[in-house]
């Protein structure tokens, strides 16, 4: 049985773009201004620095009780013990991914369509990564989901939903009335001079934008 977590502010990582002298460092303070959940998304290091680092950011989201999801290895996610995984349509699939994490590991899918949404329902995803919602320099290779789009597949399934890409502050209000569940950055926060305020300021405006319409 899982439990139920909140997905209201999900902390993406990504080492190019912090303003701290190390992603454990950006972590807690992302922590620290209301990041709910974060996932270690690794793309240019070898298996061992990833394991490594792993580690080290695990230190930090332990002591907080923030759940620490590992970016398409779930070699490196079972050997940290993190818990949970973020996969792609382009990664293994969802039922063998979970299959091999287990019943009781949160298990994210990336969706672009209804279709992709509720396939990934159907073979074990405890929640789905929607997007992206706008064209964004931290990951070029997306397809585009628009507002009513999201807000259809949305309503496609029963589980959470949390928007990504390009998402900031001066466009989180677009996302209103779709009734997701929480809004995944990387840039919006990790990029920004104080770490802590942006994912204070954010979580703060996604709360009272669109949170009213998420449960
Ligand atoms: N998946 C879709 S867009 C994206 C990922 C990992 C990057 C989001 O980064 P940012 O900086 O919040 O636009
Ligand atoms: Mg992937």
């Amino acid at each position: 049985m899982q439990k139920e977590w909140d997905y209201t502010l999900y902390l993406v990582t990504d080492r190019r773009l912090i303003t701290q002298p190390t992603l454990e460092a950006a972590v807690e303070q992302a922590i620290l201004g209301g990041c709910t959940m974060v996932q270690l998304r690794e793309k240019e290091v070898s298996s061992r620095e990833f394991f490594q680092t792993a580690l080290r950011v695990q230190n930090v989201t332990r002591r907080y009780q923030v759940p620490l999801l590992i970016n398409d290895r779930v070699d490196v996610a079972l050997a940290v013990n993190a818990d949970g995984v973020h996969i792609g349509q382009k990664d293994l699939p969802c039922r063998e991914v979970r299959g091999l994490l287990g019943a009781d590991k949160l298990l994210g899918v990336s969706a672009a369509t209804v279709q992709e949404a509720q396939e990934a329902e159907r073979d074990g995803a405890t929640y789905l990564g929607v997007g992206a919602m706008n064209a964004t320099s931290t990951k070029t290779d997306t397809r585009v989901v628009t507002p009513p789009l999201l807000a259809e597949i949305k309503a496609s399934v029963k589980i959470p939903v949390v928007a990504i890409g390009g998402i900031h502050s001066g466009n989180v209000a677009n996302l209103a009335g779709t009734g997701i569940d929480g809004i995944a950055v990387v840039s919006a926060v990790l990029a920004q001079p104080d770490i802590r305020k942006a994912a204070g300021d954010l979580k703060e405006q996604f709360r009272r934008i669109c949170h009213a319409d998420a449960r």
